[in-house]
Parts: structure tokens; sequence; C-alpha cells
């Protein structure tokens, strides 16, 4: 049997899959990793100052307006052929009683985009900017608009809606993440390096769980080490083939 038929078929059988997904997700649907995130105006910043609250204090123009690209960006591009995969996955589980949470560091929203519903976006989202004051939540097109938009309810300003370097994670997210993976029976670790804590030790307390873990990466990553199955590929090409 194939690494591909063995992943295929824990795939068809799991009772509870978590699938956790990193920036390598959205790489395909042409959304740069975040490592390869700066290019043109933005190649001369750092994305981890940008990505803190250090930076955001430091310029919060330069930061929202960042923000503000990233956001447009991914407006103009669609869900690949590895989301629409994971979306279909998860309708065919349902139907048979099985079930499949998506749990994604992604800030962007082409798992919502291509059908799938994500249980946790444990970093946020581009598209739930809200007052730094207050915390009214603004609207996700509000996210898009430059110049930075103000609070309409106490006038401060407004912010990204993304979890920074430095700041905790959502509790809700944190939450709903940490009973997805005490429960499943199967992960598939998508597009991610590893690196970002506490999210990299979500695959990290699945496997001392002793559940199989299915990795889909070009490259080896910090998770690699923890593969039950490692496909080394892309997602848009590998998901569409391990998934029936
Ligand atoms: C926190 C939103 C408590 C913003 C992001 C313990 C040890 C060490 C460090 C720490 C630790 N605990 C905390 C830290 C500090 C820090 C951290 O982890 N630093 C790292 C750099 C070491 N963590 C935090 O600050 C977290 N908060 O812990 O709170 C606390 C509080 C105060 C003080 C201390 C602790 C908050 C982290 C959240 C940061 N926000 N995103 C934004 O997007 O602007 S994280 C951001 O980077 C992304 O969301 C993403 O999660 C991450 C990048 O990781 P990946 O997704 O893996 O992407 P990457 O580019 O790295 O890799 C892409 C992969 O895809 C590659 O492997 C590549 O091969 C693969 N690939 C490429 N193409 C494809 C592909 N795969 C498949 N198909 C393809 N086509
Ligand atoms: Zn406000």
């Amino acid at each position: 049997m194939t690494d591909t038929e063995r992943a295929a078929e824990l795939i068809a059988h799991a009772e509870r899959t978590v699938v956790f997904t990193g920036a390598g997700m959205s790489a395909e649907s042409g959304i740069p990793t975040f490592r390869d995130a700066l290019v043109g105006m933005w190649e001369n910043h750092d994305p981890m100052t940008l990505a803190s609250p250090e930076g955001w204090t430091a310029d919060r123009d330069l930061v929202w307006d960042w923000y503000a690209q990233r956001a447009n960006d991914v407006r103009r591009v669609d869900p690949n052929d590895g989301h629409i995969a994971l979306a279909q996955l998860a309708v065919a589980a349902r139907i048979d009683g099985r079930a499949v949470r998506v749990i994604t560091q992604n800030v962007d929203d082409l798992h919502e985009r291509a059908g799938s519903t994500v249980a946790s976006h444990l970093h946020g989202s581009l598209f739930a900017p809200r007052c730094e004051s207050c915390r009214r939540p603004e609207s996700a097109d509000t996210a898009l608009i430059t110049p930075r938009p103000m609070c309409p309810l106490c006038c401060d300003s407004l912010r990204p809606g993304v979890v920074w370097f430095g700041e905790l994670l959502p509790r809700d997210a944190w939450a709903a993440a940490s009973d997805a993976v005490a429960a499943c029976d199967l992960m598939i670790v998508i597009g991610t390096s590893g690196v970002v804590q506490p999210a990299a030790s979500l695959p990290e307390r699945a496997h001392v769980e002793g559940v199989p873990i299915i990795e889909v990466n070009p490259e080896p990553s910090e998770l690699t080490r923890l593969a039950t199955i490692r496909l080394a590929g892309s997602a848009a090409e590998t998901l569409p083939r391990v998934i029936g």
C-alpha cells in the first residue's frame, strides 16, 4: 500500500478527524505564506514587528494598511482544490455520522468560502476588526477600508481582529481547538511549519495520545517528527487524491 493509499484509508474510517491548517493551505490560492508575506511596499518590514502590539502602537496607520491590503488580497482570490476537498470531506463524513473539525492558524476566510465550518480560528481573522477600546465588532468589509476607520461608538481606533505575537489566543478559540484535539482519532496537519506556539502544541498533544497524524507539506516541518504518514506534496494537489 502506498502512503497515499494508507492515508486515504485512515481518512475514510476515522470517526472524529481534526484538520489543522497553516499558511501553506492558502498558498495555491495565491496568498503568500506568513514568512513570504512581505512583497512590494512591505518588503522592508518585518512581519514579526507588524504583527505585534509594539508594531501597532508604533504606527497604527502602517499596520492597519498592511492588514487592509491582506484582506483585499484574500477577497480577490478563491479557495483552492485543497480547501474544497476538505469541505467535501466534512459533508461526506457527516452523512455516516462521522465528524471533521477544522482548526486553522490562518486569518483568511478561504476555508469558509469553500464551504467548511471552521471550529477555531486560533489566530483570529482579517475580517473581524474591532474597536481597540470598547471592543465593539465591526463588519468584515470595514477591514478593507483605508485610511484606518474610527469606532462609531466611542470614536477610538479600530484594530485588526487578529492575534499578534505576544498576545494571548482568544479563550473560546483555544478551548474549541483543545476540545476537538482531545476527542479526535485522526489529525491531518496541512501547510504549517509548526513553529508558532501554542498552536503547534496541538499536534504534539494528539501524538502523545497516540492519535495517527497525516502531514501534508511539500517540505519537512517542525511537526514532521510527529507524523505517522508524511505526504510530501502541496495541499491543492494532495488533498483531492486522499479524500476519495
Ligand atoms: C502566546 C496572526 C502567550 C497575525 C499569527 C513558546 C515557545 C517559543 C515562542 C513562544 C512560545 N509561546 C509563545 C511564544 C511566542 C510566539 C511564538 O510562537 N513565536 C514563534 C515565532 C517562535 N507566540 C505568541 O506570541 C502567541 N501568543 O503565546 O500568548 C504569551 C503572551 C505573552 C508573552 C508570551 C506568551 C501568539 C501567536 C499568534 C501570532 N499571530 N497570525 C498575522 O497573521 O499577521 S501567527 C502567523 O504566523 C500565522 O497566522 C501563522 O500561524 C504563523 C505562520 O506559521 P505557518 O502557518 O506555519 O506558516 P509558515 O509560513 O511558517 O509555514 C508555511 C508552511 O506551509 C511551510 O511549512 C511550507 O513548507 C508549507 N507550504 C508552502 N506551500 C504549501 C505548503 N504546504 C502545503 N501546500 C502548499 N502549497
Ligand atoms: Zn469603540
